[in-house]
């Protein structure tokens, strides 16, 4: 009886029917129960007898019903490990890597520059008022970048900002002197959209006031970013223009090779001058003097990394941020 037992727990392939072959020998019906049953109709002396050995039969079924689940455990998680094995030669899967946008990376590129040199990096509301864009710049009543052709205005009779100078009338009149700041940030002009003009672009403000500031040090400063940009050796020019909040205003260049034609030429980047009179009274400052420059990003980055329509820049294809990640 015993063999056939083994045999049959031997011959269990899997849990479910080594549980089957259990109910079939130990069970509330099984053969042993049954068995175990049966000896209240024997003789004393054979019951105890019997019992025994149907008790050594039912150990021994028992053990071995231990071991096949042990064996068919141990096979089972065999069988899993195998199953689920990582196979760490095979290549692994790249993730996409990111980059900056290029004007991004202009941007951090500059501010970097200039918080090396001892400013502070601010930025200021894209929404404005005609006070903080022209008023306090000393735009006369009927300059024409008040009018509709040029800035944007919302029905409310605000502005989109038409350059970052605003952010000049806001931090004099919320800090006092000395103090060097840079204003990066978004503009908008009511333009005529073409290779070299958006209707949205960037710009870079800066503006340094103190007791004695004066136009040789707006040229070094300017001078300090062309070199950190540009390499030792670059040259800029300032070339007298008007701006109505600065007096002597100009425009600066710099002297450099463009990549695409190998010529050597003048780059204008922006306009600067020595903040007018007139601004500081706006602000209620006396006895300092200072300067300011601002100039686009597009521009510098187009220049800089050679792409040749502006509108590249917003189209949002990846193939042209692509060529350009990580140049920064
Ligand atoms: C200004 O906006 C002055 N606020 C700059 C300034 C600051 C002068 C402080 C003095 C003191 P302007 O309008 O020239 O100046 O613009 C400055 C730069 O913005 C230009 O040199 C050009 O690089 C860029 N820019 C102007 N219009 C556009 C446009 N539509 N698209 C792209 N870039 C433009």
């Amino acid at each position: 009886m015993l063999e056939q037992a083994l045999e049959e727990i031997e011959a269990a392939a899997d849990e479910r029917a080594l549980q089957q072959v259990r109910v079939a020998w130990l069970g509330r019906k099984g053969r042993v129960t049954e068995q175990l049953k049966g000896l209240g109709a024997l003789a004393p002396d054979e019951r105890r007898e019997a019992g025994a050995s149907i008790n050594a039969l039912k150990s021994a079924i028992q053990d071995a019903l231990a071991r096949r689940e042990r064996e068919l455990e141990e096979a089972r998680v065999r069988e899993q490990l195998e199953r689920e094995r990582v196979d760490v030669s095979l290549p692994g899967l790249r993730p996409a890597a990111g980059a900056h946008h290029l004007l991004t990376q202009v941007m951090h590129k500059l501010t970097d520059v200039f918080r090396s040199l001892g400013y502070e990096v601010v930025v200021g509301p894209e929404l404005e008022d005609d006070e903080h864009n022209f008023g306090a710049l000393n735009f006369p009543p009927e300059h024409p970048a008040r009018d509709t052709q040029d800035t944007f205005w919302t029905t409310d009779g605000r502005l989109l900002r038409t350059h970052t100078s605003p952010m000049q009338v806001r931090y004099m009149r919320s800090h006092r002197p000395p103090f060097r700041v840079v204003v990066p940030g978004k503009v908008f002009r009511n333009e005529a959209v073409d290779a070299t003009h958006e209707a949205q672009f960037h710009q870079l403000e800066a503006l340094v006031v103190d007791e004695h500031v004066t136009m040789a040090d707006m040229r070094g400063a300017i001078e300090a970013m062309a070199v950190a940009l540009f390499g030792p050796g670059t040259r800029t020019r300032l070339h007298p223009t008007f701006f109505p909040f600065v007096e002597p205003g100009a425009e600066f260049a710099i002297w450099w090779t463009h990549p695409k034609t190998g010529r050597e030429e003048w780059l204008e980047l922006g306009g600067c001058g020595m903040v007018h009179p007139n601004v500081f009274r706006a602000v209620g400052y006396e006895g300092v003097t200072g300067f300011a420059f601002g100039f686009g990003l597009e521009r510098m980055a187009m220049v800089t990394y050679g792409v040749s329509d502006i509108r590249d820049l917003y189209r949002g294809d990846v193939r042209v941020l692509r060529q350009f990640r990580g140049v920064a």
